[in-house]
């Protein structure tokens, strides 16, 4: 039997991009495969989700709080908002992340949609049992989201040409693969994608 899937594009923001305050290396390079993906899926009429990082002025996630990060994806500033070039559907269920000061908040699981639902609920009223994780970061928020979607019971893709890390050591993101491998992830690319 086939399983029902769905996309997650996480945190293709502008402060993970190209100029941004925490600029993910070749984060904008993602895009133009990402919006493939997303084609793919939509052709398909499978769920699409996209995250964002969406943090209060004030956070324990931010250096100058205590935490390991610029200050970045301010809830409502440039930085927030999605790469210009990234073409979601109107469709798309937008789901947002760290809001609250207390929590670092990496994982797609600890994003919310505007009704205050959270992502594994909304999964388990479409009877999504497969997910495909693009975006930013490898390290980070795609890492998490992929550890709690195995938690819970989900199959997992990662879209290998379709990620980047922030790799603060410079093989953190080869290790979150072959960590989310071990875990069960199965990698693709473009050139094996079957929806
Ligand atoms: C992320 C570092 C800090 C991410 C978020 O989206 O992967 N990385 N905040």
């Amino acid at each position: 039997m086939k399983l029902k899937k769905a996309l997650l594009v996480v945190d293709v923001q502008n402060d993970f991009c190209l100029k941004g305050a925490l600029a993910v290396p070749g984060g904008e390079k993602t895009v133009p495969n990402i919006n493939k993906y997303i084609k793919i899926f939509s052709r398909n009429r499978l769920p699409i989700f996209a995250t964002s990082d969406w943090h209060p002025k004030k956070t324990a996630h931010f250096k100058k709080y205590g935490g390991l990060w610029p200050v970045h994806c301010v809830q409502g500033t440039k930085g927030a908002q999605f790469h210009p070039e990234l073409r979601l559907p109107k469709e798309t269920v937008l789901l947002y992340k760290g809001m609250y000061p207390k929590s670092e908040s990496y994982s797609a699981f600890q994003a919310e949609d505007e009704n205050g639902i959270n992502f594994l609920n909304l999964l388990k009223v479409l009877g999504i049992e497969e997910i495909f994780i693009a975006g930013l970061a490898t390290d980070y928020c795609v890492k998490f989201s992929a550890y709690d979607a195995i938690k819970n019971g989900l199959k997992v893709k990662i879209l290998t040409d379709a990620i980047k890390g922030v790799n603060l050591k410079p093989n953190d993101s080869k290790e979150a693969v072959k960590g989310m491998v071990k875990a069960g992830v199965k990698e693709i690319t473009l050139n094996n994608m079957e929806p």
